[in-house]
């Protein structure tokens, strides 16, 4: 009987490590960090784990950011109806990709405005002519800033209206 309560008591500890391991070698190597992981593996089952979770949170923290870093999407008119950049008032990485999109109450366009934008830059370089408009829905215009700061545009044909926005380059 003593032995068979030490096997009871061995067999679980044991496979319940080995299923640690396993469950942590499995997410490392679904996430792609393969790199890391044998490294945190040669320490300790419960120390790798530990650091797996670190990696885990810098690898899924380092690819929003890198998402982030793709493109924002800007909205040409409120769904509600309003003449409005949807974000108004945004923040994007140098060289992401901004994309206006025509959403409703177009024709829209997007024009840099000269004096609120970062000294050195072309504002007719990143604006779409003041006569040039995005008629149809879903049209869009694509920019991309890469002198760090703050800018102001506006669509001209609704600047009256309030149609106006800032994007701060970081
Ligand atoms: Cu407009």
């Amino acid at each position: 009987m003593a032995s068979l309560t030490a096997a009871a008591v061995t067999i679980p500890s044991f496979t319940g490590l080995k299923a640690g391991t396993a469950a942590a070698r499995a997410s490392s190597s679904s996430l792609g960090t393969g790199s890391k992981a044998p490294v945190a593996m040669a320490v300790s089952p419960r120390a790798s784990l530990k650091e797996l979770g670190v990696a885990v949170a810098a690898t899924a923290a380092s690819a929003m950011l890198a998402s982030n870093a793709l493109a924002i999407d800007v909205l040409l008119g409120g769904s509600d109806g309003s003449l409005a950049f949807v974000p108004s008032d945004f923040s994007v990485s140098s060289g992401e990709k901004i994309v206006f999109k025509n959403n409703a109450g177009f024709p829209h366009n997007v024009v840099f405005d000269v004096d609120e934008i970062p000294s050195g830059v072309d504002a007719s370089a990143i604006s779409m002519d003041e006569e040039d408009l995005l008629n149809g829905p879903g049209e869009t215009y694509t920019v991309t800033l890469d002198a760090k700061g703050t800018y102001t545009f506006y669509c001209s044909p609704h600047q009256g209206a309030g149609m106006v926005g800032k994007v701060t380059v970081n």
